[in-house]
């Protein structure tokens, strides 16, 4: 395969990747990412693979671009994860090696392994990588996801479907080496680490990591850089919906929004009124593109196509879409109404979960991927999604949440007799984590309860609103009916 990173052999002068005010040149990445790669070839064991401790750090992409040009797979691992999601996934993936920035204290779940602090300090100014590039069929690699029950699961992802998944971004988006990509998303998933920082640098463009997000410190960056390169923005519909709150009020953060090339916002549905809040605001109309951590990007609004806030636009390139109805149909109509679930294959969709041949069987049909989520399709290929399958998934803040692996958390706590767990529509987060706890004896305090979840899985997984119920309404086979506790 061409390379994943084409920039890194020829080295145009320019800044590749800046995390605040630390950044590196191409020259410098290729120096200083080129040398890890070639320790990691080293790696004894048939496959051996690399824990990234994710923090928004130089470190943290330096040590993914190595992994990816040694062709060992990485494993980004959420540096706020809680004690239980860290043990089932270094034991699921078993890697040989953690990579971190030098200053990072890693849980005691990492004391078995090998430990290696990634340098970003360059020697030299590299003339290039030349190291070959593995088979694109082979895994790049895994990214731990939610399900409805049962912990996280590692999705394998071949080196092809990252590049897939890029390019036909670019070509949706016009996307060149002159983009500056801004953004504050966590390292540990798709949407910034696939699209914000491996993108940027597949493109030979820059990237621009605000650390943390809030919508002054993205108009500054924006004030900063917008005069000297087109700058696109990331983010999830949370970090949008904030922009559109303060925006009436700063005319100059409404300026310097204004000033982007392209805002694109994914992971979970933008609401129409923050769409229409920020055109007011700023005359950009917010790109939504659509995509999932198994199948990477599916559709997207194109830049030289309608803007249709409330859409998730089209097929990307490489991708073929289609609805299918409870009864396995394929829905035929493209009338905007007849709701079906997506199905998707093509170019940048997973080879597998790790360790879970009976998940990847269930995932597929006829080699299509049933990606859960329910939509309509107009005549014009239009995507519009309605909703989900999956009662148990819940959508926070642009996070997968599992409804399963919180009950299952809640339930090991003293004070919990029974629980459910439920999504609420929610103004900021899309979707807020709400408990309803039957308690064993007196009600534990919420926040006691929030923090259980967040010490054993992780803190964007804690209940944020937990009511107490004497009983929970069941079925005849015993089952909760959620719907049931809303109403
Ligand atoms: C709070 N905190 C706690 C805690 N309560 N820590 C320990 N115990 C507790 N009980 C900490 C949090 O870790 C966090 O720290 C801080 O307090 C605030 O927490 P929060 O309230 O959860 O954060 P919030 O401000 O709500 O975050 C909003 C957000 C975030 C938008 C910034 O949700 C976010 O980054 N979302 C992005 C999700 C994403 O990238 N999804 C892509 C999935 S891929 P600290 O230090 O961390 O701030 C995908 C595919 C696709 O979906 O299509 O893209
Ligand atoms: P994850 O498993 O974290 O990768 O989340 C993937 C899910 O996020 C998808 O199945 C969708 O439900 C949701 N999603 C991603 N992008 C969008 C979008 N633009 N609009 C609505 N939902 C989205």
């Amino acid at each position: 395969m061409d390379a994943l990173f084409p920039a890194l052999r020829t080295v145009p002068a320019k800044t590749a990747l800046r995390f605040g005010d630390r950044a590196l040149s191409y020259g410098e990445l290729a120096d200083v990412a080129g040398s890890l790669a070639r320790e990691l070839r080293a790696l004894p064991g048939e496959h051996p693979r690399v824990a990234v401790w994710a923090s928004p750090t130089l470190e943290t992409n330096v040590a993914a671009v190595a992994a990816l040009l040694a062709g060992v797979p990485v494993v980004p691992i959420n540096p706020k994860a809680g004690e239980r999601e860290l043990a089932h996934i270094l034991a699921d993936c078993t890697p040989s090696l953690a990579l971190c920035a030098p200053d990072t204290t890693l849980p005691a779940a990492f004391d078995h392994l090998d430990r290696r602090d990634v340098d970003v300090e360059p020697r030299q100014s590299s003339g290039g990588v030349t190291l070959d590039e593995p088979d694109p069929a082979t895994a790049g690699m895994i990214i731990y996801t939610s399900g409805t029950t049962g912990p996280p699961k590692g999705v394998v992802l071949p080196r092809r479907a990252v590049a897939g998944t890029l390019d036909a971004l670019a070509e949706a988006w016009a996307w060149t080496e002159a983009d500056v990509v801004m953004h504050a998303l966590p390292l540990f998933h798709v949407h910034g680490l696939v699209l914000g920082t491996l993108g940027p640098l597949r493109r030979g463009g820059s990237v621009y990591h605000l650390g943390r997000f809030t919508p002054s410190a993205l108009g500054a960056a924006l004030t900063e850089t917008t005069a000297a390169s087109p700058v696109m923005v990331f983010g999830v519909p949370t970090m949008y919906h904030r922009l559109a709150e303060q925006l009436d009020e700063d005319k100059d953060l409404a300026a310097a929004v204004a000033s982007a090339r392209l805002l694109v916002s994914g992971s979970a549905a933008l609401p129409v009124a923050d769409h229409e809040r920020i055109t007011r605001a700023t005359g950009q109309q917010v790109i939504e593109r659509y995509g999932m951590t198994e199948t990477l990007m599916n559709t997207s609004v194109r830049v030289d196509g309608p803007r249709r806030p409330g859409t998730v636009g089209v097929p990307l390139p490489g991708m073929d879409l289609r609805l299918v109805d409870e009864t396995g149909r394929v829905i035929g109509a493209r009338d905007g109404e007849t709701i079906g679930e997506i199905q998707v294959r093509g170019a940048s969709v997973f080879t597998e979960y790790l360790n879970r041949p009976d998940a990847t069987a269930t995932a597929f049909s006829d080699g299509w991927f049933r990606t859960g989520d329910m939509a309509t399709v107009d005549a014009e290929g239009f995507v519009r999604i309605v909703g989900r399958k999956a009662t148990d998934l819940i959508k926070s803040g642009g996070y997968k949440i599992g409804a399963g692996e919180i009950e299952n958390a809640l339930l090991e706590h003293p004070g919990v007799a029974e629980v459910a767990v439920t999504g609420e529509d929610d103004p900021d987060l899309g979707e807020r984590i709400v408990a309803w706890v039957v308690p064993a004896g007196e009600c534990p305090a919420e926040t006691e309860l929030a923090d259980h979840v967040a010490r054993l899985l992780s803190p964007h997984k804690r209940p944020r609103v937990v009511r107490f119920v004497k009983s929970l309404p069941r079925n005849e086979m015993g089952k909760v009916t959620k719907r049931a506790l809303h109403a």
